[in-house]
């Protein structure tokens, strides 16, 4: 176990001092993350999201949204995540009101080499109006280092900035304050080239916030989060031009089971395949203004219109079978026998462990990737006060038995093993078992 941490540390030093994440959904584990503005710059995926924290009394407004700062991502693969750090902090903004902890949905763009990333917070001098302003900073590179702009931009106040910029070059600005706004910016990307038009086709009863515009096949998408029941839900327009006007079409995901009463998306198209990043409050159940980004992919019908998401704990891209698989966050369960905790309720960014408890309880987890060289072992990080013991198969839950484990009666973790016996190279689906019905607290398994 030593040596597993050992590398992780060597491996976040060779890294530039950036945090590696391995992930499944959701895709950021060592701190709340919300409002997902993924790009994709050069080969790989940049994620510019707001960064929860928890108010305390004299730090924020407890009991709402706490947001001081942004930390950057990348993944070459959408599965092994990079915290690149911090890149702006309210205190440093020159127009944003110390201690005002609101640093809100930000969104990132290229232009000739260059970086913009907006983001929404509170304006220290009233002469910029009430509420929301929108700032910028400037960068070489999407990791930054960031120079801010020592004002927001004029004309443009409200929360949840999105910039597009169309095929002839014309870039756009969108953001919320009560409504949906759109405006021409200039060549700079400082400054807005039109006033500001309201966004009208769009539904007229309920919030709407966080627009999200992007085109594909010469349709353009507005996409937004809006409340049309009790919590919001995601759902998108078509139209043929950049400011409308619009077709409402429906939703692209329903409110979430667990009862965040917000979610903010973006969509990309990454190596010929199109995804949605959105957020839920998997880390912190009880509170849903500690929220954490999820990435689902996404689908077009022929006519352009778009199929619903189905949001999975699995997410997307493969998981290389020498590192923690984390089967928690399976692609799908058996009735009976299998529930998910968290590991210390206490520190819930530990994540989640998986329990068996009935003879034949399975836990499916798909795209495993075993490459070709033959794997000899598998390990299970994993806990039983009884002993029990766990099958590891491929293809269904009554295929090739590769591996079994025999968990010892332990009332600590320990890592145990098994031999792998029947290698099966490329991408897996594998299927956890339970042998003997034993209950079995499993945190990872991992082959080598
Ligand atoms: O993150 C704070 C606010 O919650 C965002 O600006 C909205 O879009 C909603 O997600």
């Amino acid at each position: 176990m030593f040596d597993r941490y050992f590398l992780l540390f060597c491996l976040a030093i060779l890294t530039n001092g950036a945090t590696q994440l391995l992930a499944q959904n959701p895709i950021i584990t060592n701190q709340y993350t919300a409002d997902p503005s993924a790009r994709v710059f050069g080969d790989r995926v940049y994620l510019f999201p707001s960064h929860d924290i928890l108010a305390k009394e004299g730090k924020g407004r407890v009991g709402w949204f706490c947001m001081e700062d942004y930390h950057v991502f990348s993944s070459a693969n959408l599965s092994d995540w990079k915290d690149h750090g911090m890149i702006v902090t309210q205190n440093k903004v020159p127009w944003v009101k110390a201690e005002s902890y609101n640093m809100w949905a930000p969104d990132c763009i290229e232009r000739n080499g260059k970086y913009y990333f907006y983001f929404p917070a509170t304006p220290k001098d009233s002469s910029y109006g009430r509420g929301f302003a929108i700032g910028v900073a400037i960068a070489d590179k999407p990791e930054g280092p960031y120079t801010l702009q020592t004002e927001p931009i004029k004309n443009a106040r409200g929360i949840d900035p999105n910039v597009f910029i169309d095929k002839d070059g014309q870039a756009y600005l969108y953001w919320a304050g009560g409504n949906i706004y759109g405006a021409k910016l200039k060549e700079n990307m400082v400054e807005l080239a039109s006033d500001p038009v309201i966004l009208k086709e769009l539904p007229t009863k309920g919030l709407k916030e966080g627009p999200y515009l992007f085109e594909r096949n010469g349709i353009y998408y507005l996409t937004f989060p809006h409340v049309e029941n009790k919590i919001e839900r995601l759902e998108y327009t078509m139209g043929n031009n950049p400011l409308g006007p619009f077709n409402n079409r429906g939703v692209i995901m329903d409110e979430s089971t667990s009862g965040c009463w917000t979610n903010h998306h973006s969509v990309i198209q990454f190596k010929d395949q199109w995804y949605l990043f959105y957020h839920n409050n998997d880390l912190s159940p009880q509170f849903d203004k500690n929220r954490s980004v999820r990435v689902d992919s996404l689908f077009f019908n022929d006519d352009g219109t778009i199929k619903k998401v189905i949001p999975t704990l699995r997410g997307v891209g493969s998981t290389n079978a020498t590192k923690e698989i984390q089967i928690d966050r399976y692609s799908k369960i058996s009735v009976k026998g299998v529930s998910v905790a968290f590991i210390d309720t206490a520190d819930r960014f530990k994540g989640w462990k998986t329990i068996l408890n009935e003879t034949g309880a399975w836990v499916q987890y798909n795209s495993v990737d075993f490459g070709k060289k033959t794997l000899k072992a598998v390990s299970a990080k994993a806990i039983s006060e009884t002993g029990g013991t766990i099958q590891v198969r491929t293809k269904s839950v009554d295929g090739p038995i590769i591996a079994e484990i025999k968990i010892s009666k332990n009332k600590d973790w320990k890592i145990k093993k098994g031999k792998v016996v029947n290698f099966q190279a490329g991408l897996q689906n594998l299927f956890i078992v339970s042998k003997d019905g034993k209950p079995v607290e499993i945190d990872w398994i991992s082959f080598e």
